[in-house]
């Protein structure tokens, strides 16, 4: 545990890291667990959204029935190679058929609330308001009936992804006319579901949208010839089609409605990867201003940041180009743009370690973001590479919000984990998972005043996970896919949700441990972090700090000692 410099005649001792850990193991007799690692025990607001979340393409199948037109997914996913095998979502998980079905397993989950999204091209199949499917808007009045009948609000999303195909054949988010197209599309969903729906969302993850579909194409429409400008076009246009919509909400539907919209962004949390640097600290922050910050910033305090608006114009003034590549809003589109939220919509996974990289002449969105970041060994593995299990981000990102954006209300619209491989009913991860991250979400209410107003679980059931196909598996409820009437089948963590939601002293989210004196999920937590370090693909063996993170909490201190990998 001590150097000893043998050059040295008075051979010196100097102690390593082992002896300041032993130390502190023997003050402490043991290991006693962080305090930010600690159970926190309370209540969420009286009225508190407790809802699931599912989205059009992913779950509805029906592609082609009674008029739905072709959305830029049904395209991409049967172009060869886009999804993985191959998979497409014309039958997904048959919801367009399976009203009933769907209720019924919210019904048993005991939610609050449903997300769910609208298939623009089902409604509209050319996207267009000339010619409206009325059977499409009838699965909607159905499934609104449905989910009102069994004492379920709905949480509609306008837009999840799914462009009609007809559209996107004009440019898409390209062109300028996709504002007046959203903001049709929304006036008529407003005025044919409206009376119906109290919070309403226009955009998922417009980050997605820009960067993923029209930056480097891994997602639909998969453009990927203009990643230095076209994410920022895209993005630029999608703002204001989100503003439009609130507006032509607040005008014409508000007071007699009586609902709440705005749009929900998603962010990774973001901490330096070597907390001794500071350039790591600017590009952590540069991590979520890029992420969260590029479409909050313009919604909630008028116009892009400082620090986007500066990097993307130094870049591409370095360049040679005559202007910055990031569109510029008129003061009038300022006016018009900004306040256009009545709640902050996030969605959030997990977390990064972040350290700043200089891109050389590369132009794109993560150039001009300059970062690269990498993953804690110490976060659990989950069944999507992307997905780490670090809960305290949650927190601070919802701190982050909190005070960057005026304190808002926020609704949690997404938080969720994945498992792949062999289907095992018995996800013990998944409850470890949302127990971790939910109770985060509870300390940012009761301890830092944060305004949290409901929570969503992604995701109601296994879907198209989009570029990853059926292969990771989100859901509450596994869908037997051989089975050609796909069942619902609960997984444990149904009993799970359902037991934090319902509980009236409360269990992950509640008021105390049981008499046992551990809550009585605390035992199969620990069994369920070591399980969730074997969902890897098998060999891709991760190092036993994992293991030991759960049994020793003190081994491994995130973030600090993780500064290995250049
Ligand atoms: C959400 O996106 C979506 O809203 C939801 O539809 C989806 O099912 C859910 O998450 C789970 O993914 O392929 O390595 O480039 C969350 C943001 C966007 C994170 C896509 C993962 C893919 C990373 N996700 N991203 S990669």
């Amino acid at each position: 545990m001590h150097h000893v410099d043998f050059t040295n005649p008075d051979r010196p001792r100097t102690p390593k890291y082992s002896a300041h850990f032993y130390y502190n193991v023997i003050k402490d007799n043991g290991f006693p667990m962080p305090d930010d690692e600690k159970m926190l025990y309370g209540h969420f607001r009286e009225d508190f959204m407790w809802s699931t979340a599912s989205s059009a393409y992913q779950i509805e199948g029906g592609w082609r029935a009674d008029g739905k037109g072709l959305s830029i997914w049904d395209k991409f996913a049967h172009s060869p190679s886009r999804i993985l095998n191959d998979d497409v979502g014309d039958i997904a998980c048959d919801s367009y058929n399976k009203i009933e079905e769907d209720v019924a397993i919210l019904k048993q989950l005991k939610v609050s609330h449903y997300r769910f999204s609208i298939s623009w091209p089902r409604v509209l199949p050319d996207g267009t308001i000339n010619h409206i499917n009325e059977a499409g808007i009838n699965y909607y009045q159905k499934l609104l009936n449905a989910l009102l009948a069994a004492n379920i609000q709905p949480q509609v999303t306008l837009y999840h992804w799914d462009l009609p195909q007809a559209i996107e054949d004009y440019g898409g988010f390209l062109n300028d006319s996709f504002v007046k197209l959203f903001r049709d599309y929304a006036d008529l969903m407003f005025d044919r579901l409206g009376s119906k729906v109290k919070i309403w969302i226009t955009f998922n993850e417009p980050i997605m949208v820009a960067n993923h579909g029209y930056g480097f194409g891994g997602f639909a429409p998969g453009i990927n010839s203009g990643p230095d400008t076209l994410p920022y076009i895209v993005g630029h246009n999608l703002i204001k089609a989100h503003a439009e919509a609130w507006h032509v909400y607040n005008d014409k539907y508000r007071a007699k409605q009586n609902g709440k919209i705005s749009i929900t962004l998603n962010s990774d949390w973001s901490e330096p990867r070597n907390p001794y640097r500071q350039e790591d600290y600017d590009a952590a922050r540069r991590v979520v201003e890029f992420y969260l910050g590029w479409f909050a910033h313009p919604i909630f305090n008028g116009d892009y940041s400082e620090i986007v608006k500066t990097r993307i114009r130094d870049r591409s003034l370095a360049a040679g180009l005559p202007h910055s590549r990031l569109p510029e809003f008129t003061p009038e589109e300022i006016k018009r743009v900004k306040g256009t939220h009545d709640f902050f919509g996030l969605n959030h996974y997990t977390s990064v370690l972040a350290f700043p990289v200089d891109y050389g002449d590369d132009a794109s969105f993560d150039a001009d973001k300059g970062v690269v970041t990498v993953s804690d060994r110490v976060w659990l593995d989950t069944g999507s590479v992307w997905l780490k299990v670090a809960p305290f981000g949650l927190r601070k990102l919802l701190n982050f919000i909190k005070e960057q954006y005026g304190n808002p209300p926020i609704i949690i619209t997404e938080n969720g984990v994945s498992e792949k491989g062999t289907v095992d009913l018995n996800d013990v991860h998944r409850n470890y998972y949302y127990e971790k991250y939910i109770n985060q979400v509870l300390k940012a209410y009761l301890l830092d005043g944060v305004d949290v107003r409901g929570y969503t679980a992604w995701s109601l059931m296994d879907n198209l996970e989009w570029a990853a196909g059926f292969s990771e598996r989100f859901g509450f409820f596994y869908v037997n896919r051989s089975d050609p009437n796909l069942p619902r089948v609960p997984k444990n963590s149904v009993n799970f949700y359902t037991k934090v939601i319902k509980s009236p002293t409360g269990s992950a989210a509640g008021s105390g441990p049981s008499a046992s004196g551990h809550p009585s999920w605390m035992e199969s937590s620990r069994v369920s972090a070591i399980k969730i370090w074997r969902l890897g693909e098998p060999g891709a063996g991760r190092d036993v700090s994992a293991v030991c993170r759960v049994c020793l909490p003190r081994v491994c201190t995130t973030g600090t000692l993780m500064v290995d990998i250049e």
